[in-house]
C-alpha cells in the first residue's frame, strides 16, 4: 500500500532530522507534571513576560490606540493616555495604508524602517540605509530566511558556535545543509579563538563541504558571554579572508549585566576597520522585540540589516519574503517604539526609564545570584552571565549517574534535568540540547524567575543537588575535562 505524502515514514526526513532542545523532552514533562497539578517553574525559555515581568507602559499604550484607533476619536481619551502616546499612535497609523489590519509592505512599513536606520546610525556612528533593512516575525522568521538564500544543498556548511542556541542547527537541517560547529571555550569565559575556527573550516573543507557562513550570537545563548572588540576584529578579519558571510545574532544587545565589555555591534566593528574590509564582508546582522527589557515575545517583532549585500541578492530577499505578504503591523509598531523610545522632556519619559531600569537592573542582580548559587553547589562551576538572559553551568557528573542514566535509556544531562524537574519542578534545558564537548555536561536555565524567588529556586537546587550527588558520587573519576 502506498504511503501518503503526510504519513509519517513518507515526510520530508529533514523535517524529521531537525531538533529543537528548547521546546523538547524536558518540556513536554513539564507541561505534562503541571497538568498533574505540580507547581512548575519555567525557566526553559527565555520569555520574561511569562516569569512575570510587566509590560513596559508607554509602547503597549501606542499600540492600544493603534489597534481600537475609534478611541482617538473620543473625547476623553486624553484623559487615559498621555499626550505622547495619543501622538505616536497617530504617527504610526498615519504610516500605514489601512491601519493595523492592513498588509504592509512585505519588508516592512517604510516609516518604520527609516526609524530602524535612525537607530543604528545613531547606536554605531555610521550611516545606515532603510532600504536594506527589513523588518521580520521575530528574528526567528529573519535567521531562516537568510539561511534559505545561503543553503543550496547539504554540501554547504555554516559556521555555528557550540553551545549555540537551536535555532541554528535546527534551520539547517530543516534546509538540508551541513552544521560546521566550532567551539567556545568554557574555561576561557566562553571566548572565541579563531584558530578553532580555522581548524574547524580545513576539516569541514576536507570532507567536501563548502563552508558559507558564519554565525555569532552576542550576547551568547546559551553561554552568556560578550564578545570583544578585539575579537570581533579577528571574527571579521576571518569572514573576509575565507569569503564568509556573517551572521550576527545581536538579540541580547541591551541584556548586559557587566561594565568591562559594553555591548559592539558587528556592523560597528566592521566600519571602524575601514576599507578595504568595510566595503567587502558580507553582514547581516538580526534584532529583536523579544528580549531586552521589552521582552515582547509574542508580538513576534524583528528585523535584519544588511550589509554589502549587492541589490540584485536583496531583490531576491524581497521577492522571498513577499511570498508571506507583510511582517505582522503590530510588532512593526512595537519595534519602532522600541529602536525610539521616548526622549528626555517627553511626558512618558519619566516612567520609561524607570520602568526600564528596574527591569535591567533586577536582571543584573538575577544574573549574580544565580551564578554565585550554581558556583556553591556540590560538582557544579558557572561563568558569570556577562549578557543575554541564561546561566549554563557544568554538571560534572559521576560516573555512577552517567551509568544509571544509560540504564534508563537517557543522554546523562537529559537523565539530570529529569531528575531535577521531578524534585523540585524547575524546568530547564539539557546542555546536550545546545551542543557541547564530549563528555562534558551541562544545563540551562534562564535568569528570569522573579528576583523574590530567585533565593529559594537557588536553595531547592542546591539541596537537590546535593542529593542527587550523594546519591550517584563517589570521590574520583567526575565528568569534567
Ligand atoms: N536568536 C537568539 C540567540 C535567541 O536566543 C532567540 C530566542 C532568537 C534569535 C529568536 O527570537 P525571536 O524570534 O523571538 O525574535 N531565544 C529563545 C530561547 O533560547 N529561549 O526563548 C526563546
Amino acid at each position: 500500500m502506498s504511503l501518503k505524502a503526510l504519513d509519517y515514514e513518507s515526510l520530508n526526513e529533514n523535517v524529521k532530522n531537525c531538533q529543537y532542545a528548547v521546546r523538547g523532552e524536558l518540556y513536554l514533562r513539564a507541561s505534562e507534571l503541571q497538568k498533574e497539578g505540580k507547581k512548575i517553574i519555567f525557566t526553559n525559555v527565555g520569555n520574561p513576560h511569562a516569569l512575570g515581568q510587566k509590560p513596559l507602559t508607554f509602547p503597549r499604550q501606542v499600540v492600544a490606540l493603534c489597534q481600537a484607533p475609534f478611541l482617538l476619536d473620543n473625547p476623553n481619551v486624553g484623559m487615559i493616555f498621555p499626550a505622547d502616546a495619543i501622538a505616536r499612535a497617530k504617527h504610526y497609523l498615519s504610516l500605514t495604508s489601512g491601519g493595523l489590519g492592513a498588509y504592509s509592505d512585505s519588508r516592512g512599513l517604510p516609516g518604520v524602517r527609516k526609524e530602524v536606520a535612525e537607530f543604528i546610525q545613531r547606536r554605531d556612528g555610521y550611516p545606515s540605509d532603510p532600504e536594506l533593512i527589513f523588518l521580520t516575525d521575530g528574528a526567528s522568521k529573519g535567521v531562516m530566511q537568510i539561511l534559505n538564500c545561503i543553503i543550496r544543498n547539504q554540501k554547504d556548511g555554516i559556521l555555528v558556535p557550540v553551545p549555540q542556541y537551536p535555532l541554528y542547527s535546527a534551520t539547517i537541517s530543516l534546509l538540508g545543509g551541513t552544521l560546521v560547529p566550532y567551539y567556545l571555550e568554557e574555561t576561557d569565559n566562553w571566548g572565541l579563538d579563531v584558530n578553532n575556527l580555522r581548524q574547524s573550516v580545513a576539516q569541514a573543507r576536507s570532507q567536501g563541504i563548502t563552508v558559507r557562513a558564519m554565525v555569532i550570537i552576542n550576547p551568547g545563548n546559551p553561554t552568556g558571554q560578550c564578545l570583544s572588540e578585539a575579537n570581533l576584529r579577528e571574527i571579521l578579519k576571518f569572514c573576509c579572508d575565507e569569503r564568509l558571510v556573517l551572521l550576527g545574532d545581536e538579540v541580547y544587545q541591551q541584556n548586559i549585566y557587566q561594565d568591562e565589555r559594553p555591548f559592539i555591534s558587528s556592523k560597528k566593528v566592521l566600519m571602524d576597520m575601514g576599507a578595504p574590509l568595510s566595503k567587502e564582508v558580507q553582514l547581516i546582522s538580526f534584532h529583536t522585540v523579544s528580549k531586552g527589557y521589552w521582552g515582547e515575545c509574542g508580538q513576534r517583532g524583528g528585523y535584519f540589516e544588511m550589509t554589502n549585500i549587492p541589490p540584485r541578492t536583496v531583490e531576491e530577499i524581497y521577492k522571498v519574503a513577499s511570498i508571506a505578504l507583510s511582517p505582522n503591523v503590530s510588532a512593526q509598531i512595537f519595534m519602532g517604539l522600541m529602536v525610539s523610545p521616548p526622549k528626555p522632556g517627553d511626558i512618558s519619559y519619566d516612567q520609561f526609564v524607570r520602568e526600564s531600569k528596574g527591569i535591567l537592573e533586577s536582571l543584573r542582580r538575577r544574573a549574580r545570584i544565580m551564578t554565585d548559587g550554581f558556583n556553591s553547589c556540590k560538582n557544579v562551576v558557572c561563568n558569570f552571565t556577562e549578557g543575554a538572559m541564561y546561566s549554563f553551568p557544568q554538571i560534572k557528573l559521576p560516573p555512577k549517574a552517567i551509568q544509571a542514566a544509560k540504564q534508563a535509556g537517557k543522554v546523562p544531562d537529559v537523565f539530570y534535568c529529569l531528575k531535577l524537574l521531578e524534585a523540585t519542578g524547575i524546568s530547564t534545558v539539557p546542555g546536550s540540547g545546545f551542543g557541547q564537548k564530549e563528555g562534558v555536561f551541562h544545563l540551562r536555565t534562564t535568569i528570569l524567575p522573579a528576583e523574590e524567588e530567585m533565593p529559594e529556586i537557588m536553595e531547592s537546587f542546591k539541596k537537590f543537588n546535593d542529593e542527587f550527588m550523594s546519591q550517584y558520587g563517589d570521590n574520583f573519576g567526575y565528568s569534567r575535562m
